[in-house]
């Protein structure tokens, strides 16, 4: 039982908003790449989408405060795409969401980790948000069961991927799609600042998991399928391994304790919150 091991945001109450979601697959999204693109204005109107991208259900308590933090630097296609899908995909999980866009300026190598902290600080800044989804665009959650909300213990969410035939490629992978709440980012000091390029702060992170004692959990492999929207491979950073194996010593050091970036660019889009900054 899945829910059970959900970490609520907000207490139950009388007219508390249902969490399952029947199994029921969001068939018409299998290939998220032929899905129609509404324009975005039209879109939120249609669903009830208020500027920068935050929603939550009218006729019943939620249960989950969720942001939801989308690492991004040139991938408008893709953006769109995960933007038409996620918003339904979210209303039928009656989560009280927010999502936030944090893009890299131009110059410096794309750095996922530190865009990762800089959405957890400025969404902080707005909400006092309880749980954080930390996840790449090009990454499509098929299974509605498949709840953007925390649980107690930090889970991995797309351990079932198609471009791996659905299979997890080693155990200790915590990529793609993560959930935490707000408590557990923090005990943990964030991301680390320091990888620049492709490869290794997931692992950095799944090993600062580790070190703080958190047993981290995956919901079934029939739950946690994700379909990923083709794009041609970075190539990997050639520091990534020196990166990792210095980690353990600065994770009291490099993280959200040490956070430094500016926000060049702050706007309410219709869909989402959108953050330009240079790291
Ligand atoms: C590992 C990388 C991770 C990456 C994972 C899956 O090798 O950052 O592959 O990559 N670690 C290092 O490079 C040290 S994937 O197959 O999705 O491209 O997440």
């Amino acid at each position: 039982d899945i829910y059970g091991e959900m970490e609520r945001s907000y207490p139950s109450r009388d007219n508390s908003c249902s969490v399952s979601v029947s199994g029921r697959r969001f068939s018409e999204l299998l290939y998220p790449d032929e899905h129609p693109r509404e324009d975005p204005v039209a879109l939120a109107r249609r669903l009830g989408i208020l500027p920068g991208g935050q929603w939550k259900p009218l006729n019943c308590h939620p249960l989950f405060n969720v942001a939801i933090i989308l690492p991004y630097r040139n991938r408008q296609k893709q953006l769109t795409i995960f933007m038409n899908y996620i918003h339904p995909f979210l209303q039928a999980q009656n989560l009280d969401y927010r999502i936030f866009v944090i893009e890299q300026s131009p110059m410096r190598e794309f750095n996922r980790a530190k865009l990762f902290n800089v959405g957890y600080a400025e969404a902080t800044k707005i909400n006092d948000f309880h749980c954080f989804i930390f996840q790449d665009i090009d990454l499509i959650p098929q299974n509605p069961d498949n709840l953007y909300a925390c649980t107690k213990m930090p889970r991995h969410m797309s351990s079932s991927i198609n471009t791996f035939r659905y299979n997890l490629p080693y155990i200790g992978l915590f990529g793609g799609a993560v959930a935490l709440t707000r408590k557990q980012f923090e005990r943990v000091n964030g991301f680390s600042n320091v990888f620049y390029g492709w490869g290794g702060e997931d692992d950095d992170f799944q090993s600062r998991l580790q070190t703080r004692g958190f047993k981290v959990t995956r919901f079934g492999p029939d739950i946690a399928q994700y379909y990923m929207l083709n794009h041609k491979k970075e190539p990997p950073s050639s520091a990534r391994f020196a990166n990792l194996k210095s980690g353990a010593n600065r994770y009291d050091t490099d993280g959200i304790s040490n956070l430094e970036y500016r926000v060049l660019s702050h706007q309410l889009r219709p869909l989402y919150s959108w953050i330009l900054a240079d790291v």
